[in-house]
């Protein structure tokens, strides 16, 4: 349905393209009314202007705060025009209908951005900006609302091609469009509110704008649709970019198994050599090595039946040799903070294989919130960036681990956090023996994780399982000494968890009587 262009409403902070704009208009015969700056840069390209004073009777008053708040705007923007109850009012108060409005708001954000001071950023809170969009927007079945300079051309394009009319495509779309800008101004807004003051800490976070990055196949299941979306803005700031450099489209599970790997190899920044391998989000191999394909062939070891279509992160750019060996099994996705000629060399002759290659790895200790939606609610937390070094370990028993001990213990309480609760991780010269994940109690994961070694040990036809002479990290307390004994049944040597419960000594004797090293870390890592 079109609707032909009488009356126009401009009120714009952003001046650019106005004065084109209202002179094309005005060719067209269409009335302007405007507000002060913009009625006197109207006014200044040599244009006929009426005021909104001259309209509502009122002065602009009170520091510009109250000038467009008036019936006689709000009415000739919501009437409903063949509502002959509307119509009625209208004639009865004078009130003229309004066809066309082009406002752009107070500069909010800039205002923030540049450091002003609290009055100045309050006085930037547009009030009857975003009233006069959203009545037009609201009333896009006869009004037209353009909120952004960029849209001028293709306005002026609907009024050319419709005899001075707009189409209610162009409304409609136009109108979803100025809601999305009110969104995001008052999400803008209220996001200032947290931060200057601190108060309602996750509520504006979860409500932020949010940009639809891209609809994925499918999600977790076929049958579930799914979406990827990115923070808008500043929240992205400081985060790796990753580039997809061949192969397939990323899945949903493959964006999820993806960060999950990457942020474990993240634990490794700066350090020697990494490979992760992840699997339905938990790791099923990690290593490191004095080469990066040492550390693959290490990662490997572990669990190679669960490697299988696994997810492939590393803690540096990746080399010829280790794609090599990658290949040689079939993987999902690989990613790595980059990869030489080499590399891509032989990922290119796997066709379906999605690499990533991404422009540095996340500092694993940054802070942020994580999102969960439970029936009825939004579940929000701070990341898990909680930390400890060697120095805050507590050694609890009669025996202390020794070095290489301690460096096992160190490096399997980094993958234990990346774990699924409950989670146990035995690892032994930087390579995990095997990793319990996910299990509703404490014992089975020790189990579970001792069954991973010991097919290992038959598959390679080792002598031993690599977990003894293991180090073994538990997410949070062993609350019995059951844990703790399956894991020295396995042949661990050293032990490394929070401490806590309330029979730790019960627990600390276990070790004393396995003859374990046993240090305290006084932090729990759950992982839900
Ligand atoms: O101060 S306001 O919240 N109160 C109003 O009644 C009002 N009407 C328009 N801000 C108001 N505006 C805003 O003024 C518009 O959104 C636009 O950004 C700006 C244009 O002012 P001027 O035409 O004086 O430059």
């Amino acid at each position: 349905q079109l609707v032909p262009v009488r009356r126009a409403l401009l009120s714009v902070s952003d001046k650019s393209g106005l004065a084109e704009l209202g002179r094309t208009l005005a060719a067209r015969g269409v009335e302007l009314v405007s507000t002060g700056g913009t009625s006197k840069a109207l006014r200044d390209a040599g244009l006929t202007v009426k005021d909104v004073s001259e309209v509502t009777g009122f002065p602009e008053m009170m520091d510009g705060r109250v000038k467009t708040l008036h019936p006689m705007i709000h009415g000739g923007l919501l009437a409903v025009r063949d509502n002959a109850e509307h119509a009625g009012a209208m004639a009865q108060h004078g009130i003229g209908a309004i066809d066309l409005v082009i406002v752009n708001l107070y500069p909010f954000e800039a205002t923030v951005a540049k450091g002003a001071e609290r009055d100045e950023v309050i006085e930037n809170i547009d009030i009857g900006g975003p009233s006069m969009v959203r009545s037009a927007a609201k009333n896009h079945a006869y009004v037209t609302i353009v909120t952004d300079p960029s849209d001028y051309a293709e306005l002026l394009e609907q009024l050319e091609t419709n005899d001075g009319a707009t189409s209610s495509e162009f409304r409609k779309r136009m109108a979803a469009r100025a809601f999305a800008a009110t969104a995001a101004y008052d999400a803008a807004i209220s996001q200032w509110f947290a931060n200057v003051d601190q108060q309602e800490k996750f509520a504006p976070r979860v409500s932020m704008t949010r940009a639809l990055a891209g609809t994925l196949r499918y999600g977790e299941n076929p049958h579930q649709d799914a979406a990827l979306y990115v923070p808008a803005g500043p929240a992205t700031k400081g985060l790796p970019q990753a580039e997809q450099v061949q192969g397939k489209e990323l899945s949903y599970n493959n964006y999820n198994d993806a960060n999950a790997a990457l942020e474990l190899a993240a634990e490794f920044r700066g350090q020697e050599p990494a490979i992760i391998i992840v699997k339905h989000a938990n790791p099923c191999g990690v290593a490191q090595g004095s080469t990066l394909l040492d550390a693959w062939k290490g990662a490997l070891t572990c669990d190679s039946v669960s490697a299988f279509g696994g997810i492939v992160a590393a803690n540096r750019p990746l080399d010829g040799p280790t794609a090599e060996a990658i290949c040689e099994i079939f993987t999902e996705v690989v990613v790595a903070p980059g990869a030489d000629d080499a590399a891509r060399a032989a990922f290119a002759r796997k066709k379906n294989l999605r690499l990533l290659l991404t422009d540095g790895l996340p500092d694993p200790r940054r802070a942020g919130q994580t999102v969960a939606v439970i029936a009825g609610g939004i579940l929000v937390q701070d990341r898990d960036n909680g930390a400890i070094t060697a120095d805050d370990l507590k050694v609890v028993t009669k025996r202390a681990p020794t070095k290489q001990e301690l460096k096992d213990c160190l490096f399997a309480w980094a993958v234990a956090r990346h774990v699924k609760s409950n989670a146990i991780v035995y690892a032994k010269d930087g390579i995990t023996a095997g990793i319990g994940a996910g299990q509703m109690n404490r014992r089975d994961s020790s189990r579970i994780a001792a069954m991973k070694a010991a097919e290992a040990a038959a598959t390679y036809g080792w002598t031993t399982a690599r977990t003894v002479g293991s180090a073994v990290a538990s997410d949070a307390f062993f609350p019995f000494a059951d844990g703790l004994l399956a894991a020295a049944e396995a042949g661990a040597t050293a032990v490394i968890q929070p401490g806590g419960s309330i029979r730790d000594e019960e627990v600390i004797t276990a070790a004393d009587e396995a003859g374990l090293a046993m240090v305290f870390t006084g932090m729990r890592h759950f992982r839900h």
